[in-house]
């Protein structure tokens, strides 16, 4: 494979070749980047960002942490690395997740092959040639046999668009796309709109700060305490001493992660009595959105057990929230299932609705009808605020790849494509595509899983299918159609079967006006999804056409099904 400056087909500009391109440089473009090095392929990365960690480097609101054990939420691929690196809480905080990214940019010296500062704005694959060019804003052109698109799960911030936010006075930030600068809320009247994962960490820590925080609030989420903490002394070392048979456990789990005693009865075989106990010793462990999803079986997917959890949280709320007609405004409404959205887990969150510097205001009866020059109007009431905080979200799973021109010389495109849905073989590549790999892609666990782990397998299969292709002179890997439907219709049929899809949740795109509504990560399990792609490499790659272009397509399909 080569590493040659060529022209491109109309020959007016000259572009850089290289074997592999990727997008993104948060975990999933380092690892990608690392891992095509490892293999003696040249690689050239892109990244919109002024420097790694994606979603952590955006991501830089007040009280901004990950909800998955730190120990479990880092890479596996370097023992070195492993051995070196201490995290020092429970639940580690953005700035130290992006010290982490940091650290291994420069470990491996990462960042010699990326750009930065650099969006991609489109990607042409050529079917003559079988090279992808992509281009970015910076008017880069770049050429490669293969395309990895590593650009983040939740990536594309969404605001709505509010009327008046031109008028405003004070200042306004989203969530996603904090500023570098320390924002200082000190002697302010704070705004929030938002009460996802992303506002629940922020409201705590911003009504420390704030002279007064107004919490502008659509549904109310089911959220269970962190009880983050600092790892103890030993901590580390005791998990790192039994990492590799924790590495063999976490392929067969659910999503990814390990250490959570797994449900092992009915909610109906335990009294009331011993559910209030069992469920209370679960949110006084407190910890990942597991802890008290993971209490009883079936709760995911039997109304009546999933309401017995709901009513534990509701009941916690009113124990907590010493103002009744708050609390009731804090309670998920009886037709949310708990799960459906994405739990969160906090710190001190329903506590904070006892301050005297906090309100809590009900958008769902009294929506927000504009942005003022001194605040936000609902339909009941004028707010006045120095700052305005967007905590509303995410264009997740399609956002950053429908933000990039893809499409190929024969007239496919992604949006076409997805112009229904969403639709991918594994999550990993879109029929009509060839040689277009996405990380985390939409009918892939992503989300749903540890996303470190979800990253690296996603890139080890990736990456050991481009040997494959080498080792048999082959240069081409596609998705079949009739595979890729019978994976969608597989992944729709078993989200279908829980209650996960009933929210108006991101998990579905409702929260993006007219987005299609489909469930998009894959909600069979990580075991499971394992287990479905090595069975699929086995079997010669099925549902994969894979075949030998050379420079004139002279295709000789070698696997197909
Ligand atoms: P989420 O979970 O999508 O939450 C966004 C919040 O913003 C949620 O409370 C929404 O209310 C609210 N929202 C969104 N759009 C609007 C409009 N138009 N009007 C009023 N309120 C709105 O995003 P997060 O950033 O909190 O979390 C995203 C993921 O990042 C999280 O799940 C983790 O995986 C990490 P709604 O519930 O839609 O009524």
């Amino acid at each position: 494979m080569s590493d040659t400056n060529i022209r491109d087909r109309n020959g007016d500009s000259a572009v850089e070749r290289v074997d592999v391109l990727v997008v993104g440089m948060g975990f999933a473009g380092m690892y990608n980047l690392y891992c095509a090095r490892q293999r003696g392929l040249t690689a050239r990365a892109f990244e919109a960002g002024s420097d790694v960690g994606g979603t952590w480097y955006w991501n830089r609101y007040p009280g901004c942490r990950v909800d998955v054990d730190s120990v479990q939420y880092c890479y596996n691929f370097s023992d070195e690395l492993t051995n070196e690196w201490r995290w020092s809480e429970r639940f580690a905080s953005q700035p130290e997740l992006l010290r982490y990214c940091n650290y291994v940019a420069d470990k491996f010296d990462l960042r010699r092959d990326a750009k930065f500062d650099t969006r991609v704005i489109s990607a042409l694959f050529d079917e003559e040639t079988n090279l992808w060019t992509v281009r970015t804003d910076k008017g880069d052109v770049v050429s490669a046999p293969y395309c990895i698109m590593a650009t983040g799960s939740l990536s594309t911030p969404y605001k709505p668009p509010y009327p008046g936010i031109e008028d405003f006075g004070g200042e306004w930030h989203h969530t996603g796309t904090w500023p570098h600068e320390e924002v200082s809320f000190t002697g302010k009247r704070v705004g929030i709109i938002g009460t996802g994962s992303t506002g629940i960490q922020a409201i705590p820590v911003i009504a420390r700060e704030a002279a007064h925080l107004t919490v502008f609030q659509r549904t109310p989420q089911y959220t269970t305490p962190a009880r983050n903490r600092p790892m103890t002394s030993g901590e580390q070392e005791a998990f790192n001493a039994r990492r590799d048979q924790w590495r063999k456990e976490v392929k067969q789990t659910f999503n990814a992660i390990t250490d959570f005693s797994p449900p092992t009865k009915f909610f109906h075989e335990n009294t009331p009595e011993e559910r209030r106990t069992y469920l209370e010793s679960r949110w006084e462990i407190g910890g990942m959105p597991q802890a008290l999803m993971e209490t009883y079986k079936n709760i995911g997917v039997d109304e009546a057990a999933n309401s017995v959890v709901a009513d534990f949280v509701r009941d916690k709320i009113r124990e907590i929230v010493k103002d009744s007609e708050v609390a009731e405004r804090l309670c998920p409404p009886s037709d949310l299932p708990i799960g459906s959205k994405r739990p969160p887990i906090d710190t001190d969150y329903y506590e904070t609705f006892n301050r005297d510097n906090v309100t809590l205001v009900d958008i769902k009866t009294s929506p927000i009808e504009r942005i003022t020059a001194v605040g936000i109007k609902t339909a009941d009431e004028d707010y006045e605020l120095d700052a305005i905080i967007f905590a509303t979200g995410f264009d997740a799973m399609t956002g950053s790849l429908l933000a990039i021109d893809i499409r190929t010389s024969g007239g496919a495109s992604l949006k076409d494509a997805w112009s229904d849905g969403p639709d991918a073989y594994l999550g990993l590549m879109v029929a009509g595509l060839p040689n277009l790999f996405l990380i985390n892609g939409p009918g892939s666990p992503s989300v749903k899983a540890n996303m470190v782990i979800a990253i690296e397998h996603h890139t080890d299969w990736i990456m050991e299918a481009l040997d494959h292709l080498r080792e048999h002179g082959l240069d081409r890997i596609e998705a079949n159609e009739q595979a890729q439907s019978n994976w969608v219709e597989h992944a729709r049929e078993v989200a279908e079967a829980t209650l996960m899809p009933v929210a108006d949740s991101w998990y579905v795109g409702a929260n993006v006006p007219g987005k299609k509504r489909v469930y998009m990560p894959y909600f069979g399990g990580f075991a499971r999804y394992l287990k479905t792609c090595e069975e699929i490499v086995a079997d010669g790659y099925r549902g994969f056409q894979l075949s030998r272009t050379g420079e004139n397509a002279d295709t000789s399909i070698v696997a197909a099904q």
